[in-house]
Parts: C-alpha cells; sequence; structure tokens
C-alpha cells in the first residue's frame, strides 16, 4: 500500500528484504510519530508542578521565586524544556539509526525521488501538535500573571524617576486613590518597598520622566513603567517567602540607570499593618522599620557612590 524500506533503496534490497518482509516498514514510525505529540502533551502536563528542573539548575532558568505567579511560568519553562529534549533525543536516534542503519554499502546510488505519504503526513501534524501544545501552555499562564482583580489586598503605586524610586501605599485601586504611606528614595537611602505574604498586591507603576522598568528578579518578572499619565497594572496573587530581595531598573534610563535600586522587603502581614500604622502616625520608613523589628536600612543593595567630585569631573580638590 505504501512504499516500503525496500522499494526506496534498490541497492539495498538484497540486505533489507527479509527484514522488510517481517512487516518492518513506515507502521511502527507511524505509531511513534503519533505518539510524539500525545506523549509531549503528557509530559508537559506531568512535569507542571514537578520539580525536575532543580536537578538540572532549573535549565538554566532562574529560581527562588517567591509568587504563584513565579512558579507557575518557571514550570512552565521546565515543561517546555523536558518537551524539546525528548523531541531532540527522539531526532537524535532517528538520525543516528538512519547513520548506522543505511550506511553505504556498496557504489550503487539509491533512487533520489521517492515520498512516503503517512511520513509527510505525520512529519507535518506532529510538529503542529507540539506547537499546539506549548501554545496552550503559554496561553494558560500568560493569563495567569497579567490577571488583576478590582478589589486586591494591597494596592502599591510605583513611581519611577531618574533616578529612583517612590512607593506610595493606596488605599484602594486606581488614580483617584489616597495615598495612605509613602517610601521616597534618596542618593543617601534605598527605598525600601515593605508588602506582606499571604495578600494579593496589586502593582501600579507611572514615570515622572522616560521609561523605566520594574524588577526584582524573585518575581521573575519585571514590567515597564511608563511616563506620561499610563499606569501600567500588574498583581501577584501573594508574596510566599519573607525576606530582603533586591530590585532593580531594568530599562536603560540614563547615566544612573545601574543605580537606580530598590529592595523589597517581605513581612508578616501582621508586621505589615504595624509598619504602616507607624507611617501613618508620622514615623520615617527606617524608624517604622526598626519599630517593627527589621533592619532599616536595605540589606541586599547598597547607595552607590557615584565619585563625580574627585573623579568623573577631575576636581581632586573638591573631594578631600
Ligand atoms: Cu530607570
Amino acid at each position: 500500500m505504501v512504499a516500503r524500506g525496500s522499494e526506496v533503496r534498490p541497492s539495498a534490497v538484497r540486505q533489507s528484504s527479509p527484514r522488510d518482509a517481517r512487516g518492518r516498514g513506515p507502521r511502527p514510525s507511524m505509531g511513534r510519530l503519533a505518539g510524539l505529540g500525545a506523549g509531549g502533551a503528557a509530559l508537559l502536563a506531568l512535569l507542571t508542578g514537578c520539580d525536575v528542573g532543580r536537578t538540572f539548575d532549573g535549565f538554566g532558568w532562574p529560581q527562588g521565586g517567591i509568587s504563584p505567579e513565579s512558579h507557575r511560568m518557571y514550570d512552565l519553562w521546565i515543561g517546555s524544556t523536558i518537551a524539546a529534549l525528548a523531541v531532540g533525543v527522539f531526532v537524535w536516534g532517528l538520525i543516528f539509526w538512519c547513520v548506522i542503519r543505511y550506511r553505504k554499502r556498496g557504489e550503487a546510488l539509491p533512487v533520489q525521488t521517492r515520498f512516503n505519504m503517512p511520513m509527510e503526513f505525520l512529519y507535518t501534524i506532529a510538529p503542529i501538535l507540539i506547537v499546539a501544545v506549548l501554545f496552550y501552555y503559554t496561553a494558560i499562564v500568560q493569563t495567569g500573571v497579567n490577571k488583576t482583580t478590582s478589589n486586591p489586598d494591597v494596592t502599591v503605586e510605583v513611581v519611577a524617576f531618574k533616578w529612583n524610586w517612590q512607593f506610595n501605599y493606596l488605599d484602594k485601586p486606581g488614580e483617584d486613590a489616597n495615598t495612605v504611606a509613602s517610601t521616597l528614595g534618596t542618593t543617601e537611602v534605598i527605598p525600601i518597598l515593605v508588602l506582606p505574604t499571604g495578600r494579593s498586591i496589586r502593582f501600579e507603576e507611572t514615570s515622572k520622566d522616560v521609561i523605566h522598568s520594574f524588577w526584582v528578579p524573585e518575581l521573575l518578572f519585571k514590567r515597564d513603567v511608563f511616563p506620561g499619565n499610563v499606569r501600567n497594572v500588574f498583581e501577584v496573587t501573594n508574596l510566599d517567602t519573607e525576606g530582603a530581595y533586591v530590585g532593580r531598573c531594568a530599562e536603560l534610563c540614563g547615566t544612573y540607570h545601574s543605580m537606580m535600586n530598590f529592595e523589597l522587603r517581605v513581612v508578616s502581614p501582621d508586621e505589615y499593618d504595624r509598619f504602616i500604622e507607624a507611617k501613618r502616625a508620622g514615623q520615617s520608613t527606617q524608624d517604622a522599620l526598626v519599630a517593627i523589628g527589621e533592619p532599616p536600612l536595605a540589606q541586599t543593595t547598597r547607595p552607590f557612590d557615584t565619585k563625580r567630585d574627585t573623579n568623573n569631573f577631575g576636581n581632586a580638590s573638591a573631594g578631600s
């Protein structure tokens, strides 16, 4: 019904015909190829939520995410990589098998024009299936990561400017909200964004001048901060691990872009409530941090010394 190996390669007819007589032809390949798409899908589904990636150092993807969104993106990466490796191993196997099984056995050239319709069909369908499965999971994860709600537990306005950050705690989402408390970074003090575990958090970003980018590596996510009354909004379902995490500007925004750091300090909900109370009572961010038993200054980064007077502008006497 279809071209067998013996028909494709007349020069190898003598060697391969007994094998072909046992029915070796396109059918086993068809089964394997058909199983590939389904196998990839099953593998991806199985590995979502699995921690196979830890064994292989995350396959290059950063580990240590602190939000459900970061875990889902990590799982998508691990699942996609495993599926890609499975396809890769299968293809490498086919290549080596062909190289050995159909190696040169004589001077006669094999027939150069043959096709095998079921194989051609599967070569087209299998990649489409694989891409469809990858697209499905990507769309699901992306939609989840970008999802916003109307009633988050905490809303914080992120204001970026050259070259620092201001964080305003709002009483509700939206531009007409009131600022409950505020933290402003300066040349001497790294701004600390204090947030609680276990609560949904909405970030509303806006810039005073140029495009910046709000990036906390442990969120495995960065989002541009635009000027001109544009509010770029994203949310995390919750933060799951207390600690101090460095935050950076991830969009080249000018001379001191590389120094535009901040710190995300994740504390317990109770400590967060007391922090906000202390801020509302008029305390500085540093005093409020001490009041809840936290270090007052950033632990993960420090203000940069620009050495502007002594070195950059050649005025040696100004710095001494
Ligand atoms: Cu910036």
